[in-house]
């Protein structure tokens, strides 16, 4: 089955069975006031936005029985993953592994670090905890998508310009078409945001597509209708 997805620079052509819904990062202390990254200063209702918009997504993904992938940034509790350059940076007086308003910052198993409940994973969805910024890089996100015949990926979560892109510039180097869905991503930074959208879908579809997830659900919605039809 085929679906063909208006967006940016041109039509996203998925099927389900084959695509993966990748859920960047959704923590409480990158999304909730006072946690991380509102200490850091940050307008976190700027990132609270794609809730509401990741909510239909994720329930029409799960509803189309398509695949799907959380991720979480942090490190083990001894943070022997955790590159010293990555834990000095910034000169923050409180920063990853210290005690934060939610627990050690950025340390698995802390609550701060865990996805925000109204994104919560149910059984038979990978939540894979990564130490930096690309799902890629030293996790076995390749390997589990290779192994369930995954070949696109739709994109969504925090930051736009972080960890969304690291982790699309990562799956396209990997042949993997990737849809980044434009009002489930989030950044601290507007202007980041918007650029960092058009840099996916510039030249071509450079990194890859871009289109609101109304698009994709509207789509999603037709095969639901559909599939109901037959049974
Ligand atoms: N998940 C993610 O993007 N981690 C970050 O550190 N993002 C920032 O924008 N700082």
């Amino acid at each position: 089955m085929t679906l063909v997805v208006p967006a940016a620079p041109y039509d996203f052509e998925l099927d389900p069975a084959t695509t993966a819904l990748i859920i960047i990062d959704m923590q409480r202390d990158f999304l909730e006031p006072g946690g991380f990254g509102s200490l850091l200063g940050n307008d976190v209702s700027l990132l609270q936005r794609t809730i509401a918009p990741l909510q239909d997504v994720l329930a029409a993904a799960r509803a189309a029985g398509m695949t799907v992938i959380h991720t979480r940034e942090g490190h083990r509790p001894d943070l022997t993953d955790a590159p010293p350059a990555k834990l000095a940076r910034g000169n923050l007086s409180c920063g990853i592994g210290d005690p934060g308003p939610f627990g050690r910052i950025l340390v698995r198993g802390e609550h701060g670090h865990d996805i925000i409940d109204d994104l919560a994973p149910i059984d038979g969805e990978a939540v894979l905890d990564k130490p930096g910024k690309g799902a890629f890089y030293a996790t076995d996100l390749e390997l589990m998508l290779r192994n369930r015949g995954i070949a696109r990926l739709i994109v969504t979560g925090v930051t736009t310009e972080v960890c969304v892109h690291t982790t699309v510039r990562e799956g396209n180097d990997r042949g993997f078409e990737c849809l980044v869905l434009s009002d489930c991503v989030g950044s601290y930074f507007p202007e980041f945001h918007e650029v960092g959208l058009k840099m996916i879908a510039a030249q071509g579809g450079i990194f890859g597509w871009v289109a609101p997830s109304t698009a994709l659900l509207e789509q999603l919605a037709a095969t639901t209708t559909t599939t109901g039809a037959h049974r």
